[in-house]
């Protein structure tokens, strides 16, 4: 009988969060003896917040990072969810025994002492793959169960217009819809539309939904700023620029990318800052002040983090 924390990446975005939540409802429902306890490792997103608070469940713990086990103390149990690597982590997972993994992203740097649960599928979201788990256990989904996976899948798949979005996901979201009475796309924009477009500053920008790629031996963050109107946020282009100079200082990185995706127009504003040779080999563009308009660029995942890693080699 143990506590198993249930954990996404860190600054979750909607996937993390719900993915987390999700996996823990699905493991807490099939009754194994142990209690499974979603956390978060840092600020729920805005969207995740709000749709949190209109179905009455409650928000992921907050954790820190993972504490090494007292005198006597077994090691803490941890499931990941949405991610894998280390760099994306919770902090102290040396600590932590893995026992499971739910997610939709490339494996690096992943170790387990035990087998562990591993369920990666390279579908649109983590919460299509749990989506999937709950039909293999045979638990049904509840409303706000399928609210919160539509939510997540509609978010991570850009309401599937991004190349991630797979018929797998296309096949559950429209069940989901379906169980809830509405458009999935429809849905997804709502989802979208509650996280406002005028209230992040540039630092949010920069650093709400960046990861930390290991590449070619440096450090790479590369960033993802969603929103329904790019152009406003642009309109703060010097002070974005400063931002990404701050947070590559801060986290001893050698380059920043920053996508600035409008949903709505369908592609990327490419910002780039420090060393990104790599970065511009990979996405056969350059440096420019303004930035460089990437139509069609959704996926930090397959169009932007692949293509670099790929150069690298
Ligand atoms: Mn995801």
């Amino acid at each position: 009988m143990s506590t198993i924390l249930v954990v996404g990446h860190q600054n979750p975005d909607n996937d993390a969060i719900m993915s987390a939540l999700m996996f823990a409802q699905l493991k807490n429902a099939l009754n194994d003896g142990n209690t499974y306890v979603p956390c978060r490792l840092g600020p729920l997103p805005k969207e995740s917040a709000l749709l949190l608070e209109r179905l009455g469940i409650e928000e992921p713990r907050f954790i820190e990072g993972i504490e090494p086990p007292a005198k006597g103390e077994e090691r803490q149990q941890i499931i990941l969810t949405d991610h894998n690597e280390l760099g994306q982590s919770v902090p102290g997972r040396e600590h932590a025994n893995i026992v499971g993994l739910i997610d939709h992203h490339r494996i690096g740097n992943f170790e387990t002492s035990q087998p562990p649960f591993a369920v990666v599928l390279p579908w649109g979201s983590s919460c299509t793959v749990i989506t999937y788990l709950f039909d293999a256990y045979g638990v049904e989904i509840s409303d706000a169960q399928a609210s919160c996976l539509l939510a997540a899948m509609m978010t991570d798949t850009v309401m599937l217009k991004s190349p991630t979005a797979t018929d797998v996901d296309r096949r559950f979201a429209e069940r989901l819809a379906k169980q809830l009475g509405v458009d999935p796309v429809e849905y997804g924009k709502e989802i979208f539309k509650s996280r406002g477009s005028g209230d992040f500053t540039p630092r949010q920008m920069v650093e709400r939904d960046i990861k930390r790629f290991e590449i070619g031996g440096k450090n790479l963050f590369i960033g993802q700023y969603e929103t329904v109107d790019g152009a406003a946020a642009l309109q703060e282009l010097p002070e974005i620029r400063k931002a990404m100079e701050e947070y590559r200082k801060e986290h001893d990185a050698a380059g920043v990318v920053l996508l600035i995706t409008d949903i709505l127009e369908e592609g990327s504003q490419v910002l780039l800052s420090g060393d990104t040779e790599v970065a511009q080999r990979g996405l056969g563009i350059a440096d420019v002040h303004e930035g460089v308009w990437m139509p069609g660029v959704l996926s930090r995942k397959k169009q932007v983090a692949a293509p670099i890693i790929a150069a690298a080699h």
